[in-house]
């Protein structure tokens, strides 16, 4: 974009004389970053089409459905797209401002819960910076997920407020675009859009991101007993509240109506505005051709019966008609195969509260059943397993996969799981429509933006071409044993881990040592994700320092972040189970500073932004078999950090392309697990009286070892040992302390910890989500027949051309 520095401190200043009334004197950080938005909006904003009309094109659409989206701070990313970055930087710093301080003025939206959300964020990115029209269609929640804090070391929950102000800086309020929806309980309400602009990389695309909000319909209109004034008012409230709060990712949150309601709040107002701006140029028979709509999880799965309901109620067409339309424009992604996620409802409230549907989903239930008897007569049994209605409740994954045309998974291991284990009737009956789109981050934020100093490094060594393409990043192999190289690398590691440890210490006065390595576990807090098999082995480890302080090991810095959803008792536990060592440990002389561990509060977009660019190692170490994908293994490779994982999700395709040489696996396998799952589990008294160090760290958890109340830690205990270990700690642990052990010999040898760190980079580009948003264009969306001919080139570069180099 062509701005004078001149240009644009003059507009700067004028957008602080109009928005403050004062001098840019006497105004705070913040009022600076508002002007500056302001600002930063009048550039997007002229090149903003009306959502789904972009300026002369007809171009296929895609609209990415979604419960969640964690975009996190745009500022940045606005003046990097815009190529403005630069500039705007020298031009406040001119006037005596520090851009980086107006950036950490603004807040994150709090409008996700974590990967799921964020996933769709860097999509949107992804589909901006290649040119296409893809848009994303939300809610827009009043209040995000808590802010946490710690206080003596327990995680406490406190209302995120982002919009505190009454308004998202970035957003713009349309309400001419608003819609109206019904519920079948008699209720209506306005479904008013609150729109985002995405801009594209350096290109003239700025895409919408659609968050709706509601609001009651004229309360003139409605008909209070006697005109009371005060239940209007009530019953605004009541209605406003559908969007007031996001839910936690949680599955103890069973079957909650409003939860409902926001569903079919963000999919009819969503579809209804679609069809509106479709039905301005085209016919309806054309809808599958002109927009792609995906549904991210079951979440959204309403859009299947009030997309049919749309086109039978409101446009007369007949069942078939519809049916064709509906299947042939929506696909959808599973994200989970934890049986405790997989979304039901109870037939009453769904049908108490959406008749119409209901009624809707039913004859889309029995037609399914009539074809499945056709294909397996007289098998009822299988009949019922596959059934959308069964048990008195309605299986979303079942309507997602019945009703859209395709279905995907999020990484190899899993769409292997969803075809062979848990959607197994469904991929034997339609196999056609399974398929794997393994996840990606976007490079822009997660490199570029995160990671300057990386950025720079990079450009300096193999040029700029992996900017466009993030698979040049293996050009990057030839420097992996490359000495000067490795020294620039190691330099720009340090200054990262630097930056990390004085923001740790100005925040909370803790001095961390920034030539430790530096280990990071930051990521939603839950079971499966055995954060609790970390902190065992940061206790086993700390027996061992105690027993032997001058054990020759590499420092060690422990780092945790993460939110456990305030109903989920033993999450909270497992916070209070790290600081417990933290305390411990960091107070510990006797051990000669060679171990620290930190729970960092509030993770989210921005704190990652700072933690990732600074991870010597990334733990990825789920169960084998329970995460999808995860997306976090994904950007710490990218910054450089060597992996310790487990063979699960994305970390086998990670293992594929660095080779195993470059990541450091351990564990069971998901076929291992699932042979102990068919055997009833395992014995996990067999560890505890073969490993006395496992032994150790267990009755450590109970015999007082651990200040505070007795029996703080006696849900671990028990799960572990009484419980039969669900998720494997104990059976991993030998490995696990193993793979750590691994981890400091291998960190030691320098030349080779930054040629694995080379390698990581290097082949990170794969997980670039340009390239998965290449494979749903092309193979899912149908969107490559793209009239724009940045976006052609683009996706015709990405999408074939090199398409070889991504077989892992
Ligand atoms: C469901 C019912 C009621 C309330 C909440 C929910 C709910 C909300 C969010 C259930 C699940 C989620 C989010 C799931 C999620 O983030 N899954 C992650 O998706 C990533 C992107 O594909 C994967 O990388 C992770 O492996 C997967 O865990």
């Amino acid at each position: 974009m062509d701005i004078e520095k001149g240009d644009f401190q003059q507009n700067f200043i004028e957008k602080i004389r109009t928005l403050h009334g004062r001098d840019l004197a006497d105004t705070t950080g913040r009022e600076q970053f508002l002007a500056l938005a302001l600002a930063i909006r009048e550039y997007t904003g002229s090149k903003w089409a009306v959502a789904g009309q972009p300026a002369g094109s007809d171009q296929k659409q895609v609209w990415y459905f979604s419960i969640e989206f964690l975009p996190g701070r745009l500022l940045k990313s606005y003046l990097l797209n815009l190529g403005i970055y630069e500039l705007c930087n020298q031009a406040l710093a001119e006037l005596g401002i520090e851009l980086k301080a107006l950036e950490d003025e603004e807040e994150d939206a709090g409008t996700g819960n974590g990967g799921l959300g964020r996933l769709a964020a860097c999509y949107l990115d992804s589909m901006a910076a290649l040119g296409f029209g893809g848009h994303g269609c939300g809610l827009r929640y009043r209040y995000g997920l808590f802010e946490q804090r710690l206080q003596e070391g327990y995680q406490k929950e406190f209302p995120d407020n982002w919009l505190k102000e009454g308004y998202y800086i970035w957003e713009t309020r349309r309400p001419d675009e608003a819609v109206v929806v019904r519920y079948g309980t008699g209720e209506v309400v306005r479904a008013v859009p609150y729109d985002i602009p995405i801009t594209g990389y350096h290109n003239d695309t700025v895409n919408t991101l659609r968050l709706w909000s509601t609001e009651p319909v004229d309360l003139h209109s409605c008909d209070f007993a006697g005109g009371d004034c005060r239940e209007a008012i009530e019953y605004k409230r009541c209605l406003e509240s559908i969007t007031d709060s996001l839910y936690p990712d949680d599955s103890t949150t069973e079957g909650k109506a409003l939860r409902l309601k926001q569903q079919y709040l963000l999919v009819s107002a969503g579809l209804q505005s679609i069809i509106r701006d479709h039905l301005r140029y085209n016919s309806l028979e054309s809808l599958p051709e002109k927009v792609a709509i995906h549904i991210n999880d079951t979440h959204p799965a309403l859009a299947i019966p009030e997309l049919m309901r749309l086109l039978l109620d409101e446009y007369q067409r007949d069942w078939q008609a519809a049916w064709d339309i509906t299947t042939a424009t929506i696909s959808y992604t599973n994200h989970t195969i934890l049986p405790e996620a997989l979304e039901t409802w109870p037939v009453e409230l769904f049908q108490g509260l959406l008749p119409r549907i209901y009624a809707i989903v039913n004859e889309i239930n029995e037609r399914f059943c009539r074809s499945l008897w056709l294909r397996y007569p007289g098998n009822w049994n299988h009949i019922a397993q596959m059934a959308v209605i069964a048990d008195s409740r309605v299986r979303m994954a079942h309507l997602a996969i019945v009703g859209s045309h395709s279905v995907n998974g999020v990484a190899k291991l899993h769409t292997d799981i969803l075809k062979h284990q848990v959607m197994a009737n469904f991929y034997h009956y339609t196999p056609d429509k399974f398929n794997n789109k393994t996840n990606g981050v976007t490079h822009r934020r997660w490199l570029m933006a995160a990671n300057p100093k990386l950025e720079r490094l990079l450009s300096e060594t193999i040029g700029v071409r992996w900017i466009d393409n993030p698979d040049r990043l293996q050009d990057l192999l030839k420097f992996s044993k490359d000495a000067a190289f490795q020294e620039k690398l190691a330099v720009v590691k340090q200054a990262n881990k630097q930056q990390l440890a004085n923001f740790i210490f100005r925040k909370y006065g803790w001095k961390l040592d920034d030539h430790s390595i530096f280990d990071m576990h930051v990521k939603r807090i839950h079971a499966y994700k055995r954060q609790s098999l970390n902190a065992l082995h940061i206790l086993d480890l700390y027996n061992r320092l105690r027993e032997n302080p001058s054990l020759d090991i590499p420092a060690r810095t422990y780092i945790f972040g993460g939110k456990a959803a305030s109903s989920y008792y033993k999450a909270k536990k497992t916070i209070k189970l790290i600081n417990t060592l933290a305390q411990v440990i960091n107070n510990d002389k006797s051990i000669n500073d060679k171990l620290k561990v930190v729970f960092l509060e509030n993770y989210n977009v921005s704190l990652a932004e700072l933690i990732i660019p600074a991870a010597d190692v990334s733990e990825q170490i789920p169960t084998a078999g329970f995460e999808a994908s995860g997306t976090a293994n994904m950007k710490f490779m990218m910054n450089g950090a060597v992996t310790l994982g487990t063979l699960d999700g994305a970390n086998i395709e990670i293992s594929s392309l660095v080779g195993e040489n470059n990541i450091i696996t351990f564990g069971l396998t998901a076929e291992e697990v699932l042979h102990y799952y068919r055997q009833g589990g395992y014995n996990p008294w067999d560890v505890y009286h073969s490993d006395y160090r496992v032994a150790t760290v267990m009755e450590q958890l109970v015999n007082g070892f651990l200040p505070g109340p007795p029996d703080e830690f006696s849900t671990h205990y028990q799960a572990f040992l009484q419980g039969g270990d669900y998720y494997f700690v104990l059976r991993d642990f030998a490995a696990y302390a193993d793979a750590q052990h691994r981890v400091g010999t291998v960190y030691q040898d320098r030349s080779r910890w930054l040629s694995m760190s080379t390698c990581n980079i290097a082949h990170s580009g794969y997980f670039a989500s340009d390239r998965t948003f290449a494979e749903y264009a092309s193979q899912i969306w149908q969107v490559t027949d793209s009239q724009d001919k940045t976006g052609l080139f683009q996706m015709n570069r990405l999408g074939q051309g090199e398409h070889a180099v991504y077989q892992v």
